[in-house]
């Protein structure tokens, strides 16, 4: 039997038949990815081959190849990565400009990563019913900033329902992922994309202002109008996979084009004389909290080779 699977508790797998059927599976069979230690061999997401055991449950015993996936590091000194989800096709970033506050090194991140395994983000910012003045003003030149990239943003409310018509229509028929911080509002909007769903929503904590990590695992969801749509527990920060320092650049698309023009084609983009993405920055054609995050993944990215600009 052939399935996808939906959700993945610890050991156990959920698996959606081509039939509809949900059967809880288990792994046989060794599906590391080349090179990679992950801490779980399947994703949701994933298209599996099933086997059924009489008590009906199942063995996942093959993976279709993945036409994508997207791996995060549990943290910047771990060796083993985290498969997040496979086979999306859009992926929502929820990012808040408080309670909790979402930094521009994590949107950054997640941006490149997102890049690097050739995964369209959109960007959601969410939360919008309760910005003052000056979050209206930081959410605009935010929104500037990434639209002139390239990215598409959303203003959302999941409390209001502000841009949840914009969040349909782009999720309409695809399957995407809901990524962000714990405490972003991923679950709410999942919510009101599908009445009647009623996932656990968390609180936030009256201290840090951060989430409480409520949903504990990924699942995918189906959405009424057509397209899937996978929640994923919160994560704090956004370890990148190893990146090979001459190619962090390629994953800032803007950075990236500017670069054509440095004296050195290998220049990093840090220290070169001549260096095009130096003088961009400057000249405010490139912005500062872009290129601290590109530095941070250098950092991550060439412990040794890299030295800092100043
Ligand atoms: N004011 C306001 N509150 C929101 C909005 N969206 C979510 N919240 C609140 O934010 C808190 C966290 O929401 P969740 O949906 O649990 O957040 P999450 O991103 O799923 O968090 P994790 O599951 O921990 O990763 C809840 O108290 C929600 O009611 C919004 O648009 N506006
Ligand atoms: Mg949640
Ligand atoms: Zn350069």
């Amino acid at each position: 039997m052939e399935g996808t699977v939906i959700k993945n508790t610890g050991s156990w797998y959920v698996v959606r038949t081509t039939d509809d059927q949900l059967i809880n599976c288990k792994v046989k069979g060794n599906f590391r990815i080349k090179g990679i230690r992950t801490t779980n061999p399947v994703a949701v997401g994933d298209h599996v081959g099933i086997s059924l055991t009489p008590d009906n449950t199942g063995f996942i015993n093959s993976i279709h190849t993945r036409k994508n996936y997207i791996i995060r590091r549990a943290s910047n000194l771990s060796k083993e990565s985290h498969i997040l989800a496979a086979n999306i096709d859009c992926a929502f970033l929820v990012v808040t400009l408080r309670e909790p506050v979402t930094t521009t090194t994590f949107i950054d991140r997640f941006l490149a990563t997102a890049e690097a395994y050739n995964i369209t983000t959109v960007l959601v910012f969410n939360k919008c019913d309760i910005w003052d003045e000056d979050d209206k003003e930081l959410a605009e030149a935010m929104t500037y900033l990434y639209e002139s990239i390239g990215y598409k943003v959303i203003h959302t409310s999941a409390a209001t329902g502000i841009g949840i018509d914009t969040l349909i229509a782009t999720a309409k028929d695809k399957v995407s992922l809901f990524a962000g911080n714990s405490g972003v509002g991923k679950s709410s909007l999942i919510n009101t994309l599908i009445p009647g769903i009623n996932l656990k929503v968390g609180e936030i904590s009256d201290i840090h202002h951060t989430g409480t990590h409520t949903t504990t695992f990924s699942e995918m969801h189906r959405l009424p109008c057509g397209g899937e749509l996978i929640d994923i527990p919160g994560v704090k920060g956004f370890g990148t996979i190893d990146f090979d320092a001459a190619e962090v650049s390629h994953y800032f698309p803007e950075i990236f084009k500017i670069s054509e023009d440095c004296r050195y084609n290998n220049c990093t983009h840090t220290h070169e004389p001549g260096c095009a993405v130096v003088q961009a920055l400057e000249e405010h054609r490139i912005s500062q909290s872009r290129y601290t995050s590109y530095l941070s993944i250098m950092e991550d990215s060439n412990p040794d080779k890299y030295r800092k600009p100043f």
